[in-house]
């Protein structure tokens, strides 16, 4: 039994050890991603229960998938073995400097083959029973046509189980352009209970230009709201987040992120933020703690290297807020 229900691909990412540009790299390090994953995982070490639907190929990534998340504690039940499509890769290169270049060796991969009849068996195999939310990212439904009806699927399923939904928009723009991802993120979004995006990706929730947030954030923030949900979380990374709720939709909850002496990797970060936030609103607490503690994780995902090392367990969680420093020796 678990709290909080998520589906989509766990891929296995090749992180390249040194800064520098992909053509360049030789060495790299190996680690367990893919959003949803990272955020059952980050839940699971802040003390709540996930559980995780979707497929691995029948290979050694597969089963490295498998011990990871296993090893987590995340219920995995419902992670099938495809035998006819490879576990999905990818590599990225670090950067100091710039965005950083990632390749992708996913089409066709087995997470991309998940399909409504799995989420189906897994439904009718309990995994909501006793559940409290339903997590979903905008990274499912651009992997496959059968992933996308997946996804819906989840969606109808968890809303007739009275699940609270979350939305975490992930607009990948190396596995769809804003024109095909709008209408389906859209969609999602009406279904969701919470949605969470950067401006640019909520700006394409809401139908408007990506860079409309740079004029009018708030304008942005509110046309999402009025889609459905009755949070919008903005996440601005080192300026920290911002929501809008239907109890107050004039008045916003801005906080700020802790400051970090040295951004080591900030990819997972948004995922670590989504973890804090939903499991603060699993123990009741007010908005603004939630935005607290989502970005405490955020914070705490970028200062390691890896989507998962650095989601917080509880106790960290708890020191970094009482310090509120990211300063390495501060964190006890
Ligand atoms: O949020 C981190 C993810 O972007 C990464 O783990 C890989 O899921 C992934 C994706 O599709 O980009």
């Amino acid at each position: 039994m678990a709290e909080v229900v998520t589906l989509g691909e766990c891929l296995v990412a090749f992180v390249a050890t040194e800064a520098g540009p992909l053509a360049e790299a030789g060495r790299f390090d190996r680690f367990v991603a893919g959003a949803e994953a990272n955020v059952a995982v980050g839940l699971s070490r802040l003390g709540h229960s996930a559980a995780f639907i979707g497929r691995v190929g029948a290979d050694g990534f597969g089963e490295a998938i498998r011990r990871r998340l296993r090893g987590e504690g995340v219920g995995i039940d419902q992670l099938a073995t495809d035998p006819g499509a490879p576990t999905g890769l990818m590599f990225r290169e670090r950067r100091t400097l710039g965005p950083a270049q990632v390749v992708y060796m996913r089409h066709g991969s087995a997470g991309s083959r998940l399909t409504t009849e799995d989420v189906a068996l897994a439904v009718d195999g309990g995994i909501f029973r006793g559940a409290r939310w339903l997590h979903i990212s905008g990274i499912t439904p651009a992997l496959s046509e059968s992933a996308k009806a997946a996804t819906f699927g989840a969606v109808a399923l968890a809303r007739g189980a009275g699940l609270t939904i979350s939305l975490d928009v992930n607009l990948r723009r190396r596995l769809w352009s804003d024109e095909a991802a709008a209408p389906v993120l859209r969609t999602l979004a009406e279904a969701a209970d919470v949605v969470l995006g950067s401006p640019d990706e909520l700006a394409v929730v809401a139908g408007q230009p990506s860079n409309a947030a740079e004029d009018d954030l708030a304008g942005v923030g509110r046309a999402v709201l009025a889609l459905g949900p009755s949070i919008v979380v903005v996440k601005i990374g080192a300026a920290g987040a911002w929501l809008l709720s239907g109890d107050a939709r004039d008045s916003a909850i801005a906080r700020p992120a802790i400051p970090l002496p040295l951004v080591v990797d900030p990819v997972g970060a948004g995922d670590a933020f989504c973890a804090g936030f939903i499991a603060a609103r699993l123990d009741a607490l007010s908005l603004a703690e939630a935005l607290e503690r989502a970005n405490a994780c955020g914070a705490a995902a970028a200062s390691t290297l890896g989507d998962q090392t650095g989601l917080p367990t509880s106790q960290e969680l708890a020191a970094l807020l009482a310090t509120g420093v990211g300063s390495p020796d501060t964190i006890r």
